[in-house]
């Protein structure tokens, strides 16, 4: 924790989330070479190369690992397949006995060359930090069930109403497998880890402290005890009010937020020593202008007298000018300088 508590200490440290990726047309020519996502994920020196696309061009404050939250279904068997346009694409899973037979172990080592990514990266990365990650582990669910990115969530609300049992054991099964993954990135050099819950604002109160909290908070104490100082991101995202309980028992080292900030939120976080994430729209991001420099100068207010990392409410948008990103890391750098 020292160290990123000391980088805030100095100034708003910023990075975005999917910062490597389709905005950037140097990220857009390897991927016309390498035509399937889930191979280029898995090729290290690719992988670490569009890792540090972001920082060479923008030198942001953060290295994340390229990988994508869905290597975790690839890793335990499920196919998993990227179409261009459409997005991720799985064979659908039904029980928990679709995996009594895989061994966490042998999977694990599937997942070898995101490793490999790594190592690359402690080599590359010389003052910048690292961030490695795995998706929440219902949020992984969701597009285990689901077979991919889903409007309504029917299946996975079915499984969980009809077959709870069934439904508790894999999501037992993806948190052990998760924090197995996790413990493995942080010993090949992960310097932060973060916990992406994209789908958390799902489930009512009761499913979301069953389902989002409890795993959220095993994999927290699991790589905590083995790794006290390692800071760890948590993003349930649009958790509304139940971000209360979540900071109350997960409490995250670091709270990435979405959409409105409120000012409790602000005043629990500093009571509780956590840090804050956020929270630039990132369609205010695409349409530039005036109404995103005021944006950037407002949230940079709102997290004052807070500790904070600046960031999106969600992933970069494809779409995204570089120089609108260009001009919000300016106007952060000149407000870090007159503070
Ligand atoms: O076609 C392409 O080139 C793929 C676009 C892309 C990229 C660049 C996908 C497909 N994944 C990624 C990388 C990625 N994904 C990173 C890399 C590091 C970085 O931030 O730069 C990370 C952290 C993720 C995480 C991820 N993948 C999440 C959690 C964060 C979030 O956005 O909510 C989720 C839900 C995914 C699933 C996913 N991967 C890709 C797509 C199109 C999707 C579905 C998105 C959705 O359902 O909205």
């Amino acid at each position: 924790m020292d160290n990123l508590r000391q980088l805030i200490k100095k100034k708003t440290p910023v990075w975005f989330m999917r910062q490597a990726g389709r905005y950037l047309p140097e990220y857009r020519s390897i991927r016309k070479k390498e035509k399937n996502f889930i191979d280029l994920c898995f090729n290290s020196s690719l992988a670490a190369e569009i890792s540090l696309q972001p920082i060479r061009r923008f030198n942001f404050d953060f290295i994340i690992l390229f990988s994508d939250i869905l290597v975790i279904p690839h890793a335990l068997g499920q196919k998993v397949e990227f179409k261009e346009s459409i997005g991720p694409i799985l064979n659908k899973i039904k029980a928990a006995n679709e995996f009594s037979l895989v061994d966490l172990q042998v999977c694990l080592e599937k997942l070898e060359p995101i490793m490999e990514t790594i190592k690359i990266l402690t080599k590359e990365k010389k003052n910048k930090q690292l961030i490695g990650f795995c998706g929440g582990p219902f949020t992984v669910l969701t597009y285990m069930f689901e077979g991919g990115t889903s409007k309504n969530h029917n299946l996975i609300r079915k499984k969980i109403k009809q077959e709870r049992e069934d439904f508790k054991k894999l999501i037992n099964l993806v948190t052990d497998f998760s924090i197995m993954y996790l413990i493995k990135q942080i010993r090949s050099g992960v310097d932060i880890i973060k916990v992406f819950e994209s789908w958390a604002g799902l489930l009512d109160k009761e499913d979301y402290n069953e389902f989002v909290i409890e795993p959220n908070e095993r994999i927290k104490t699991a790589i905590k005890t083995s790794f006290p100082k390692i800071p760890i991101i948590f993003f349930p995202r649009q958790s509304s009010r139940n971000i209360y309980s979540f900071m109350k028992r997960v409490k995250p080292d670091v709270l990435s937020l979405d959409k409105e900030v409120s000012a409790e939120v602000l005043n629990v976080a500093k009571k509780n020593e956590i840090i804050l994430q956020g929270n630039l729209d990132p369609l205010i991001l695409i349409n530039g202008g005036k109404k995103l420099e005021d944006e950037v100068k407002k949230i940079m207010l709102q997290f004052s007298k807070n500790d904070h990392i600046f960031n999106l409410s969600h992933g970069i948008m494809p779409i995204t000018p570089l120089d609108n990103v260009q001009k919000t890391l300016d106007t952060i750098k000149s407000l870090n300088e007159t503070r």
